[in-house]
Parts: structure tokens; C-alpha cells; sequence
């Protein structure tokens, strides 16, 4: 399943985010630290389902279908906190950091309101900066990657000589996912390919860290608590400054009091649209009228939309670019064998084939593997051909050999 962790300052609202995507309960407070060890749970990835173009009603099995978007999972994590000089055994220190090594790809979310301080408390919005900000905690992550290496300088270089560079950095970084060509690609890219690796200061080991991170583990900046006012300025900084990267903008308050309130029953709320209804039978407390009424004034007036969803759709399918791809048994009922229409849904990254497909759905569909068809247009797909996102593609197997009387 495809993994993807939440890094950042302490105090930012990885949290927040977490529960708001999970619906799940881990601990929030205005207190930096709050989150002592790393929260698991399973998001959802969304993106307009194959159902009405066909022209079907489907019954999903993986995944869910809400008003014609299909929603699929993902897991989620939620890492402690960080601060400034981590490394350095600050805050929590860098202990959770190994965690990131499970992920995929990372959200890093930065307090666009300017409102926590050096040592990560929550201060008066607009005193921080949140471009400082994300390059601190980026350093900290490259630090921590680069003290690995200069750690480990010695081993490098004694199986560099029997293998290669690229092979050794990356066995010594297989925590982290780093295969050699990305290692290869990092050492071209920060000029360091020539440079023997016990020559290798702390200067050249986090410029390399810092290459190849984003290639291994590529990195969305999530712009949050824009409901308060002073986020909008920060906002067009954070887009300025980090302008080859993307960067969203989020209110993961916003999701987490919207989504509780749909749970509750008081409201009709489908994530990443850009409204809410309330039902007419709901009793709201003043409290409730209040959160809800900030809500829209705050965040759906302005920004149309609470912005969660489009972050975790812009990691899986801009960053990550997965396709959605459907598998069925039966091409011309687009089904399984036991007449679920569109049961499943996997998430295969660009370029995947549909034999790629088949070893997702089962070994045995892969071991038995004859031929692909288009399930949209009956044709017979060739072997290299590259899967595209919202293809529905029955898989040819050889039958089964009947066990002898
Ligand atoms: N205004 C506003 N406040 C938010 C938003 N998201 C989170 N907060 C607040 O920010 C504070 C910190 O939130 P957490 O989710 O605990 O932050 P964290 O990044 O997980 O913090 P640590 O676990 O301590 O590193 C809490 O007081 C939240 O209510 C938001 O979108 N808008
Ligand atoms: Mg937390």
C-alpha cells in the first residue's frame, strides 16, 4: 500500500492533519511535543470513478465510491515533531526518524500562520517564518542522512571497492530507500561522484543528503492554519520562495471539525468538495454554530476548500504519479467472478504494465499471466503496453490444471 509520512516543526498541526485524514483520535495540543511516537492509520486517495463514464453502478470491494469519486486507501503516518538543531539532540531529537524509511513520499507541513516560535511554542500568529521554517526541518533530515554516511564513511569505501560508490551508499541507506541509481543520480548531481568517500566532509555529505532526498522520498510543503489571517502572506512567500516545488495551502482544523461534525450526523460533508450541508434535523450547540460559521467564513468563502484532499491527491498522483487502475474478471460486465462491478482499484506508478497489474492483484495472476484486454474498448493489450490512469483491464489467465482422479 502506498505510505506516506507527515513530518515537521513541532506543533503545526501534523496532528490535526492525521486525525482530520483518519478520522482517527491521536493527541492534539497547543503544547509542542505532544506526539511522543509515530501514529499509523489509512487515509484516502480520490479521484473521479470509471462508473458513470461506463455507465454502471458499481459495488467497490478496496475502496469506496461516494457520489461518482472513487476514494482508495492509503496508510498514513505521523511523526513526533521536530525543531531546529534536532540533530543535536533538541526537542525529541531525530530517534523517529528512521520512520520515514516505511514512506513513500512526505508531507511536510509548515505553520503558514507564522505562529510558533524558535523553541515551538505557539506564539502570536505572524511572528514566525515559515520558510525558515521548512528549510530548518529539511536540514535536520538531511543532517541526520549525512551523519549516517560520514558514520559508515569506512564500510563505504571497503565494499565500494569490490562493488561501486552507488551500490555501497545505497546498501548503507537501504533504511531509507535509496536504490543505487538514485545515489548514482545524487552523486552526478552534487558533484561528488570523484570525491573518495573518506575525503567526504560534513558540508559535502548533507549537500548529497540534501540531492537525494527528493528523489527517493518527493517532499509536498503543506501551507497550514491558513483560516488565520496572517497565512495568506506567508502563503505567497512559502510559493515564491520554494518556486520549482509545490506547495499547498490547508486548514487541517477546518477538515477535522467538518469531518467529526458528518460522523456526528449534523452534517452531509464528501472530503475534498467544496461544501457542506447541513441537515435539516440537526440540533446545533452555540459552540457548534460557532465552529461551523468560522468554517465557511474562514476557509470555504476563501479557499473554496479545506484543502486536505487535494494535498494527499497531490502527493499520490502529481508527486507519486500513481494511476488508478481497475482489474475485473469479466470484460463486458466489468465485474469479478462473483458479479461485484468494479470491485477493486490499485494505485500503480507510471510506467507499470499490466503484468505490474497482475503481480498487485495475486501472484497466481501473475505466475498464469497469457494476455491483457482494455475492458473499455475489447482490444488485446501488447506486453509492454503502459498502463494509464483509469484503464479497467481483464487479465487472460492459462486455467488451472484439473488435479487427476
Ligand atoms: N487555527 C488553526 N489551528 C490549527 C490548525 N491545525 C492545527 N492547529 C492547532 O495547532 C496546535 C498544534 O496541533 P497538533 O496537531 O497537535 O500539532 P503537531 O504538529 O502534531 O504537534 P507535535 O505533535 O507537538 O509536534 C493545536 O492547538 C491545534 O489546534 C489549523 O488548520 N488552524
Ligand atoms: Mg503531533
Amino acid at each position: 500500500m502506498v505510505t506516506v509520512a507527515i513530518i515537521g516543526k513541532t506543533n503545526v498541526g501534523k496532528t490535526t492533519f492525521f486525525n482530520a485524514a483518519t478520522l482517527l483520535n491521536a493527541e492534539i495540543s497547543s503544547y509542542p511535543f505532544t506526539t511522543r511516537e509515530p501514529n499509523e492509520g489509512a487515509a484516502y486517495v480520490c479521484d473521479v470513478c470509471v462508473c458513470r463514464e461506463l455507465g454502471v453502478k458499481d459495488n467497490p470491494q478496496n475502496s469506496a465510491c461516494i457520489e461518482g469519486w472513487r476514494y482508495i486507501p492509503i496508510r498514513l503516518l505521523d511523526l513526533p515533531g521536530l525543531i531546529k538543531d534536532a540533530w543535536r539532540g533538541r526537542g525529541l531529537g531525530t530517534r523517529f526518524l528512521s520512520v520515514i524509511g516505511q514512506a513513500d513520499a512526505l508531507i511536510h507541513i509548515v505553520d503558514a500562520s507564522g505562529s510558533v516560535d524558535e523553541e515551538g511554542r505557539l506564539t502570536k500568529p505572524g511572528s514566525g517564518n515559515p520558510v525558515q521554517d521548512v528549510l530548518d526541518i529539511e536540514m535536520e533530515v538531511e543532517r541526520w542522512m549525512a551523519d549516517i554516511i560520514l558514520r559508515n564513511r569506512q564500510l563505504i569505501a571497503r565494499e565500494a571497492s569490490s562493488s561501486s560508490l552507488e551500490e555501497a551508499v545505497s546498501k548503507v541507506l537501504s533504511g531509507i530507500k535509496a536504490a543505487p541509481s538514485h545515489v548514482e543520480r545524487a552523486l552526478i548531481k552534487a558533484d561528488l561522484e570523484d570525491r573518495p568517500i573518506e575525503l567526504w566532509d560534513i558540508d559535502e555529505a548533507v549537500r548529497f543528503s540534501a540531492t537525494l532526498l527528493p528523489l527517493i522520498k518527493p517532499i509536498l510543503i503543506v501551507a497550514n492554519k491558513m483560516d488565520l489571517p496572517t497565512a495568506e502572506e506567508n502563503l505567497e512567500m512559502l510559493v515564491n520562495f520554494f518556486n520549482d516545488r509545490l506547495v499547498a495551502p490547508c486548514s487541517a482544523e477546518a477538515e477535522l471539525i467538518l469531518r467529526r461534525a458528518e460522523k456526528m450526523g449534523l452534517l452531509h460533508y464528501t472530503p475534498g468538495q467544496e461544501k457542506f450541508l447541513l441537515r435539516e434535523e440537526a440540533r446545533l450547540t452555540p459552540e457548534q454554530w460557532r465552529a461551523l460559521d468560522y468554517v465557511e467564513k474562514r476557509v470555504m468563502a476563501r479557499w473554496l476548500r479545506t484543502g486536505i484532499q487535494q494535498a494527499l491527491n497531490t502527493v499520490v498522483f502529481k508527486l507519486l504519479r500513481m494511476n488508478m487502475v481497475y482489474p475485473v474478471a469479466d470484460e463486458s460486465r466489468y465485474s469479478d467472478n462473483h458479479g461485484n462491478i468494479l470491485p477493486d482499484v490499485h494505485l500503480l506508478p507510471d510506467g507499470s504494465t499490466p503484468l505490474d497489474l497482475a503481480r498487485t492483484v495475486h501472484t497466481r495472476l501473475a505466475e498464469s499471466y497469457i494476455m491483457a484486454i482494455d475492458a473499455k474498448t475489447g482490444m488485446r493489450l501488447p506486453k509492454e503496453y503502459k498502463l494509464r490512469h483509469r484503464d479497467v483491464i481483464k487479465i487472460v489467465t492459462q486455467p488451472r490444471a484439473r488435479p487427476k482422479r
